[in-house]
C-alpha cells in the first residue's frame, strides 16, 4: 500500500505526525537508541511548543485521567528560544524524518523573533504557530479572532519561505472562519484540533484537581467533535489540514482522512503507548486495503465534502 504523501511541499514517508507535546523525541532516543531510528513513529516529528522566554508551566495536578480522555494543564513549560537553538534543536534536526517546530507568543513581535530564529536554521521543514493553547492566559487568544489571526499571518508571512502551519483551537462556535483567515493570511496549513477547556473537581477537597483549575481535553473522547471540525475546515479551506483528536489506531485515522485531513496526527495515544504511531500507520494501511483504496493518495482524493 502506498502511503506517501507530502504536507504543503514537505515530502513525507506516510501521513502519520505526532500532535506537538505529545512525545518527547529526546527522551525516546535515550530511551530506545538506534532502534528508534529504525523505526521512528512518525512521517514527521512537530515539536513541544517553544516560547521566547523559559516558562515553568502550570502547578501541579497537571494531567487528569477521564473517561476515554485526558486533561491537561502543563502550561507550556519550555526552556525558551536561545536554550532551544542551541540545546535541543541540533539534536531534532538530525532525527530521520522532517521537523517542524512550534511557536507560540503573545505579539506579533514575540512570533517575528522566535521565527526567524527557527527558520535559520538549516534542517527545519517547517514551523506550527500555536495560536490555541488552553492554558496560557495572556489576554486575548489570537486563534480565537479571525481578524487577529489574519493580521498575525500577514505580518510572519514575508519572514520565511517555510511552510507555516497554523493550530487551530475547537473552542470557537466557528473554527472554519478562524482557518479561512489563516489562509487568508498566507499560511500553507492548519491543523485541528488543539484540546478542549474542561476541568476536574476533586470533591474530597472541594476544589479543581488540576493546579491551574482547568486545562484541555484530548483523547477518543473528544474525536466525534475532532472529525466534525476537520470535515467543516476542509470543505472550507484550499490548503492542507492536518487532522487529529482522539486518534488510536487505523480505522481512526482513516476517518479523519475520509473527513478531509490530508494526513493525520497522533497525540494522546502516545501516553499509553510510545509505539502509537507505529500501529497507527500500519493499521491504515491496513484499513485503506480493506476498504478497496489502491493508495492513500486515493482514499484523500475520495473525501465528502
Ligand atoms: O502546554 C500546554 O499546556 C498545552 C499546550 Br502549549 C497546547 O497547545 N495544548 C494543550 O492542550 N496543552
Amino acid at each position: 500500500m502506498d502511503i506517501s504523501t507530502d504536507l504543503c511541499g514537505i515530502a513525507l514517508d506516510g501521513p502519520v505526525l505526532n500532535g506537538s507535546g505529545t512525545y518527547d523525541a529526546l527522551a525516546a532516543r535515550r530511551a530506545f537508541g538506534e532502534a528508534l531510528d529504525r523505526d521512528f513513529p512518525f512521517s514527521a516529528f512537530v515539536s513541544k511548543t517553544i516560547t521566547g522566554p523559559p516558562r515553568d508551566g502550570n502547578p501541579p495536578h497537571r494531567l487528569w485521567e477521564t473517561p476515554s480522555g485526558m486533561i491537561n494543564s502543563i502550561g507550556l513549560p519550555n526552556p525558551g528560544l536561545e536554550s532551544f537553538v542551541s540545546g535541543d534543536l541540533p539534536q531534532l534536526v538530525g532525527l530521520p524524518v522532517p521537523l517542524i517546530v512550534s511557536v507560540m507568543a503573545d505579539s506579533v513581535e514575540g512570533f517575528v523573533t522566535l521565527i526567524e530564529a527557527v527558520a535559520a536554521v538549516e534542517g527545519v521543514a517547517g514551523i506550527e504557530l500555536n495560536v490555541s493553547c488552553p492554558n496560557v492566559h495572556s489576554g486575548l487568544i489570537v486563534g480565537e479572532q479571525p481578524t487577529e489571526t489574519e493580521a498575525l499571518m500577514k505580518a510572519l508571512r514575508p519572514l520565511t519561505s517555510l511552510p507555516l502551519i497554523v493550530k487551530l483551537t475547537p473552542n470557537v462556535a466557528n473554527p472554519e472562519n478562524v482557518a479561512l483567515a489563516a489562509e487568508a493570511g498566507g499560511a500553507d496549513a492548519v491543523s485541528l484540533i488543539n484540546t478542549l477547556k474542561a476541568t476536574a473537581i476533586d470533591p474530597d477537597r472541594n476544589r479543581p484537581w488540576l493546579g491551574a483549575g482547568g486545562g484541555g481535553l484530548s483523547g477518543p473522547a473528544i474525536r466525534p467533535i475532532a472529525l466534525a471540525q476537520v470535515r467543516i475546515v476542509s470543505a472550507a479551506v484550499t490548503i492542507p489540514v492536518v487532522g487529529m483528536g482522539g486518534i488510536t489506531d487505523g480505522e481512526s485515522a482513516l476517518e479523519f482522512i475520509l473527513a478531509g485531513a490530508r494526513v493525520v496526527a497522533v497525540g494522546t495515544e502516545n501516553f499509553r503507548d510510545p509505539a502509537a504511531g507505529i500501529a497507527v500507520r500500519n493499521g491504515l494501511s491496513a484499513a485503506l486495503e480493506r476498504r478497496g483504496f489502491a493508495s492513500l493518495a486515493e482514499a484523500q482524493a475520495s473525501t465528502l465534502s
